[in-house]
């Protein structure tokens, strides 16, 4: 029942609908005016089964819940199989700056996408392989399309999203899990802000998987700041003047970084070197390092939902007053629990 996955209780809004929780923890259970069910889940949903059944209680789904998996399944294909173009490729955000999408492809000569990466680092991962993620748009993304296999295959950072936990947690989760692979996706700001821990990586002779999705700044503010009325301001990595960073795109190779410290390093531009680039790392013995120029503005649109943000109620800017009174708006209909 998080922020994301109830649009901020915003999504709710059919008065009939009713939660039944079952929940470990009284306190959690309470929430959202839920029914409660307080135990283990497993030995619940079993227990209640079996009630249902004596009282005879048949579901009104019929085909609603397999149909809306196969519709999601064809969006998932079609997110996977986005490849960029060109400079005039149209990505999946709208709110941007016309600048950036062919700036970015003119810098790196690159087709690929966020969504394209995401999907071919699942395809080629193992069915006992971790994924982690913490910051950036890496963790609402991978929410919406990423599919586990199995029971802590999935270790992303929900809490605080807290930008710079993925190296580390690279490190902790090999440790803990030393025969699986692990693979690690962080944004390059997220990178940029703590990559210390890559020197106790090899200091431990770990082999651990980064993969660093090179958007060439903080792609989900950008696009929040683009949608609350705000603009593009200071979350790409511009040259500034001196004052702001107005200039071109700042080019990073982050394939140096990792060979600093020794580790075996992938420059992926396409789907093609990335699938390349996962196959060969499997045999490798030291950490790797994936430098993943991915085009900005590829992650996955909202799909309709809302997502309560705070921001300024007063400015002189009338988008910006257009924008709180659209979260003003929203905040009255969602529902209260
Ligand atoms: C420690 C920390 N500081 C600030 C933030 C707020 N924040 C969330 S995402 C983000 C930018 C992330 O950029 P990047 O890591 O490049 O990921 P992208 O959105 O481009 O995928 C910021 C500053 C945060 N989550 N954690
Ligand atoms: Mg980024």
């Amino acid at each position: 029942m998080s922020d994301f996955t109830t649009s901020s209780k915003w999504l709710f809004q059919n008065e009939n609908v009713r939660f039944v929780s079952i929940n470990n923890s009284r306190y959690h259970a309470y929430k959202f005016d839920a029914v409660k069910a307080v135990g283990d889940a497993k030995v619940t949903v079993a227990a209640l089964a079996e009630i249902l059944r004596a009282k005879g209680y048949k579901s009104a789904y019929t085909n609603e819940i397999a149909d809306a998996k196969a519709e999601w399944d064809a969006e998932l294909e079609r997110l996977g199989g986005i490849v960029c173009t060109g400079e005039d490729f149209e990505p999946i955000i709208k709110a941007r700056d016309p600048r950036t999408v062919p700036e970015f492809y003119r810098l790196y000569g690159t087709s690929l996408t966020q969504t394209a990466a995401l999907a071919t680092l699942r395809a080629c991962m193992g069915p006992d392989d971790i994924v982690i993620t913490a910051g950036g748009s890496l963790p609402s993304c991978m929410q919406r399309v990423w599919k586990t296999d199995k029971r802590g295959g999935y270790h992303v950072e929900y809490g605080y999203s807290c930008m710079g936990y993925e190296v580390g947690a690279s490190l902790g989760v090999k440790m803990a899990e030393p025969d699986v692979e692990e693979y690690t996706c962080i944004g390059d700001s997220g990178f940029q802000m703590l990559n210390s821990e890559l020197g106790t990586i090899m200091q431990e002779k770990r082999k651990t998987n980064i993969l660093v999705f090179d958007n060439c700044g903080f792609g989900c503010i950008n696009n929040l700041e683009m949608t609350h009325g705000i603009g593009s301001i200071a979350t790409e990595f511009r040259y500034t003047d001196g004052k702001k960073p107005c200039g071109d795109l700042v080019p990073t190779d982050y394939t140096k970084i990792g060979e600093a410290y020794g580790m075996k390093t992938y420059s992926c531009k396409s789907v093609e070197e990335l699938r390349d680039a996962l196959i060969d790392s499997r045999k490798q013995t030291v950490a790797c390092l994936f430098d993943l120029k991915v085009v900005p503005k590829t992650m996955t649109d909202g799909y309709g939902s809302w997502w309560n943000v705070g921001m300024a109620m007063v400015s002189d800017s009338e988008s910006v007053r257009d924008a709180a009174q659209e979260v003003l708006d929203r905040r009255a209909e969602a529902r209260k629990y």
